[in-house]
Order: structure tokens, then sequence, then C-alpha cells
């Protein structure tokens, strides 16, 4: 059996400028996440760790990171656990690559990095197994990452390594390093290690390959950082173990406005799971009473029960009942109809109606709002 510990996006440096003074903070648990990353593929005495692109947030970085990643790789190699490294998008071996300024494989005996252009193999003959990928070498490409990918070598285990995004149909950027599902289905490989994109996300079960997604929670992840153990068996059956490393949770919710009569009612509902690890957006929406209004400093007192917390209003206000006989009025006609397209409509499309009825009030009223 061959036990593997798959991370990536880790992005290491990361500014965090969005968290203001909780930024630090997140910066900090990055390196603090990063080392028990490491602690668990020793706890886990797993057989090799792949970091699958984006281990730094940026090409350039302070001296105590590359120091940290250098202490940790060492710490692995004193523990006989190998590393096969790929450069990612945020970190990707281009003519100012950190992986061009830090040498880190003379630094680290057990680390490979992949820098050819095009795809290469490592061959670990201890562990019969053999690990395939590429550098990204620029943030954007049109080129897919599991180009020219087919075992190569009569090793027992294949598993390659790719940076990219899987693709969706007019979902995803062409020249977002694509690959496609075919690709996978014909690598011959016994597991593909994802990075880049912020979740752990399955492309395909048969050969298994799978998004790690990183492992303490960055910004645009919505969920808990987590790393994947990979087993593969004798039998080449892979088994999957998702691991919950990150001290930071995220949680998303949206407040129906209309199902809420005052400031007391609302506080509670956005203070629902409130703890010190939670990165929370809330969305208020929905028709409000006229009279609630919303005022951001009023529900500031909350972030301090939360790590992080981010509230948008998309509510509108609930206009005056319409009487039959005012109908005749264009401007009672047009808010009767569109209160029933909005009675109609869900989600993003009742927001569109929502937004046109307050527009057509405005506009019907000869106020300037476009
Ligand atoms: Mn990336």
């Amino acid at each position: 059996m061959l036990k593997i510990l798959h991370t990536a996006d880790i992005h290491l440096g990361a500014k965090f400028s969005g968290l203001g003074n909780k930024g630090v903070s997140q910066r900090e648990q990055l390196r603090a996440t990063f080392k028990n990353v490491v602690a668990t593929a020793i706890d886990e005495r797993v057989n090799i760790v792949l970091i699958v692109g984006d281990l730094f947030d940026a090409n350039q970085q302070s001296q105590k990171n590359i120091d940290l990643v250098i202490e940790q790789f060492n710490l692995l190699n004193q523990n006989n656990i190998p590393v096969s490294l790929i450069p990612g998008t945020h970190d990707s071996l281009d003519s100012s690559a950190i992986y061009r300024k830090v040498d880190f494989e003379g630094k680290c005996p057990n680390l490979s990095i992949f820098t050819d252009e095009n795809i290469s193999y490592k061959e670990y003959p201890n562990l019969d197994l053999t690990v395939y990928g590429k550098p990204n070498l620029s943030n954007r490409s049109y080129i897919s990452p599991l180009k020219g990918l087919k075992p190569a070598t009569s090793s027992k285990f294949h598993i390659a390594m790719a940076h990219g995004s899987f693709y969706i149909p007019e979902k995803i950027a062409e020249d977002d390093h694509v690959f496609r599902l075919d690709e996978v289905k014909t690598s011959g490989m016994d597991y593909l290690a994802l990075g880049h994109w912020h979740r752990v996300y399955r492309c395909s079960e048969k050969p298994p390959a799978w998004y790690s997604g990183p492992p303490e929670w960055i910004p645009d992840q919505r969920e808990r950082g987590t790393v994947l153990l990979v087993s593969i068996l004798d039998s080449s059956e892979v088994k999957i173990d998702p691991k919950m490393l990150g001290l930071r949770d995220y949680d998303e919710v949206e407040i129906d406005m209309s199902e809420i009569q005052d400031l007391a009612k609302l506080k509670a509902r956005i203070s629902e799971g409130a703890n010190p690890n939670l990165v929370k957006k809330v969305t208020l929406k929905g028709l409000r009473d006229a009279e609630f209004i919303v005022n951001p400093e009023e529900l500031a007192e909350l972030r301090e029960k939360f790590f992080h917390l981010n509230v948008v209003d998309r509510s509108h206000p609930k206009l005056g009942e319409v009487t039959e006989n005012e109908e005749r009025l264009i401007r009672n006609r047009f808010i009767k109809l569109m209160k029933g397209q909005i009675e109609s409509e869900e989600g993003g499309e009742r927001d569109i109606a929502e937004n046109a009825l307050q527009y057509g009030i405005a506009l019907l009223d000869g106020k300037e709002v476009l």
C-alpha cells in the first residue's frame, strides 16, 4: 500500500488585506497550519507529500517564509518522507520565480521540484512509484497541465500532479490551464492530485482525480481548510480521506428580511453559530418593512463574536398596499405587476425583479437612477 498526503494552494505570504487588523493573524495562521500539515504527514506515516502548486502566494517572499519551508521539508526528510512539488499560478516558474532565486532542492535533499517545461517524471524505486508533473510557467496558459501525460516507467504506482482548471463548459476561462475529463480518463494514472481550485472537489472517480483545496482558509474559499490522505492499495483501489486541518471555518447565509421585524431579531439571526474562528458572510435579502432601516454601525458590535463578519444588505423596502381604485394610475399598476413577478421568481431572478421594482418606481417618480 502507498499512502500520500496531497495538499495545494497554501498561499504562504497571502496579504489578507480585506480582513483589516485580522490579516496579520491569518497570515501567521497559514504558517501554523503549514506546520500542522507536515506534522500530520509524519503522524499518519505517509510515504510521500505532494504539493500541487501555489505553496507561495507570490514569488516575492519574506526570508521567514522561505526558512519555514526549508525547515519543514527537512523535518519530513528526518522522517524519510519525500516531497514532490510543482510551481503553480501564484508561484509560477517565470523569470522571477522563487524556485530560481532559492535553491530549495539543494537545502532539502528529499525535495523534487518539477521544472521541465513539458511533463516530466520522478521515480521513487523504494515506493514502486513514479510521480509526473509540469510547472505552471505563468499565471495564464491555454496549454493543458496534463498534455503528454502517460505512464513512462514500469512502476506499480503512477501519480500525476496538475495545477489548473477542470473543464466545465461556459464556466471556465480557456486560458486558465484547462484540462479535460478525457485527458484524465486516458492518463493511465492511479491518482491525479489537483491544485488551483480552493475547495475539495472530485473531478473523476476512475481514475480518481481530486482537488484538495487549501489547508487553511484564504479569501474566496467557502469551506474549512483540508488536506487529502490518499491510500492506494495493492489492488489499485484508492481511498480518499479528507482531513480538515484549517483553524478558521467559513459560513455563508442569506437572511430573508420579510421574516425579521426588529434589530434584536436580526442580530440574533446573524449571531447564530458565532465563534472566534468563524469567517461569516451574511446577505440580507427580500422585502423589509419600509420603516426598518438597518444601520451598519448597529451591527458593528457583532464583529467581535467572529473572526471576520461581512454583512451585505440587498433587501428592499416594502411599499404600501395597493388598492383597486388606484389601479388606473400607471405607478400602481406597475407596482402590482412587479410584485406578482417578484412572487413568481426565485433566487437571482427574484433579485432582478426586486431591483426592477425599485428602479421603475424611481423612474416613474421622475428620479434619475441609472
Ligand atoms: Mn492557482
